[in-house]
């Protein structure tokens, strides 16, 4: 049983006495617990595939920072690597994929991933977390979304443009699909066995999703989406495609209760196309935790009224830079706290 169960009542749209706050990207740099942890390993994946390490870090933000909810931590490119595609971390330089998928046999070679085989460490990280939170607060299970995971696959590591990707997309659709479908595939299972471990909700992330227009989006990205949102029925599921404003009134129709904004989007006008059915997160500006506290405690309440008292998770509209400091998180999390149980009654 969960002590503090605010996110998941704000994600079935239960009523709530004050807003939920989290913050992607919580786990990591912005906290110094983690960069002495962090220091004394071989590098990232050894955190990652290490399930007490993993555990340990999970925690962390909910004990520094009082967030309401915890996110394992992991990474969207364990997909892959389960498909059969290693990638490295590199420090201060980010992912990389020594071997890219380029033909069709590269395609072929992917395997549909089995969770308790090839991603068994997340799911051992997650029981070891769930053990050691005792009903704290919920724990977010997560993946990427398929065109997000084949945008790393086919270019190999991050990129503005990840053309190669796209180029994908218009020169051989078909064996895009054939490598999307085993993703989707993957993941399904693999947020299924998320679940059964003890996740108590769901985050899908499209990052790339900006970079497609929206027929490729439609074609390429969300209806992979929509069968992830169908193959996980008991459990709320959040999805977040950043910079795809153009797909909102589309998610709306999905088989999720919450749907993540980045800080490009108006919660009043997402509000006033979609309707009261879902649940929004989000979506301060990162930047604005680089402010003064006062500013960042305006710039907190300002969102607050944009998304009203109900509904919502507080959020950032991506993840928080690792050079922000941990005090202006806290203002953050606090403003929220404090501010939002006003709005309940009308004076904020
Ligand atoms: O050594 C380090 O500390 C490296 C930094 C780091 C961290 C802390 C990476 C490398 N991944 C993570 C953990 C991580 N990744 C979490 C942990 C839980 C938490 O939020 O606290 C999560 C949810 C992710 C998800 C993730 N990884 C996404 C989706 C979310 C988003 O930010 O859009 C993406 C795109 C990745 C790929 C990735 N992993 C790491 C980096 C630097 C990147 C981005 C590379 C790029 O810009 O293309």
């Amino acid at each position: 049983m969960l002590k503090n169960d605010l996110l998941l009542r704000a994600a079935r749209g239960e009523y709530t006495e004050r807003t939920p706050v989290w913050l992607m990207r919580q786990a990591g740099r912005i906290l110094p617990e983690y960069r002495a942890l962090r220091a004394k390993l071989s590098g990232f994946k050894e955190l990652v595939e290490t399930p007490e390490l993993a555990a340990e870090v999970t925690i962390q933000p909910v004990d520094a920072l009082d967030v309401d909810a915890a996110i394992i931590f992991s990474d969207i490119l364990v997909v892959p690597e389960a498909m059969g595609l290693t990638y490295e971390m590199l420090e201060a330089r980010g992912p990389l994929f020594p071997e890219t998928i380029k033909t069709a046999h590269d395609v072929a070679r992917m395997r549909i991933a089995d969770p308790e085989e090839h991603l068994g460490y997340v799911l051992e990280a997650i029981r070891v977390t769930k053990r050691a939170l005792n009903g704290r607060v919920p724990l977010i299970g997560f993946a990427g979304a398929p065109w997000t995971i084949l945008a790393y696959m086919v270019e190999g590591h991050g990129s503005k443009t990840f053309s190669k990707a796209r180029r994908m997309l218009y020169t051989n659709p078909e064996l895009a699909h054939e490598l999307l479908r085993k993703i989707t595939a993957t993941t399904i299972a693999y947020l299924q066995a998320q679940v059964a471990a003890g996740a108590n909700i769901i985050q899908v992330f499209d990052s790339w999703a900006g970079i497609l227009p929206p027929n490729h989006y439609r074609e390429f990205s969300s209806r992979y989406i929509a069968e992830i949102c169908n193959a996980l029925p008991d459990v709320p599921v959040t999805v977040f495609a950043k910079g795809a404003y153009f797909a909102i009134p589309e998610f709306a129709t999905f088989n999720c209760r919450t749907i993540g904004l980045d800080w490009n989007e108006d919660p009043r006008a997402v509000r006033a196309a979609i309707g009261d059915e879902k649940t929004l997160q989000g979506n301060l500006d990162p930047c604005a935790l680089y402010g003064t506290r006062e500013q960042v405690q305006q710039a907190t309440i300002e969102m607050l009224r944009r998304f009203g008292p109900q509904r919502h998770i507080a959020n950032l509209g991506h993840g928080v830079y690792p050079d922000t400091d941990a005090d202006n998180v806290r203002v953050f999390i606090d403003t929220v706290k404090e501010f939002s149980p006003m709005a309940r009654e009308g004076n904020l």
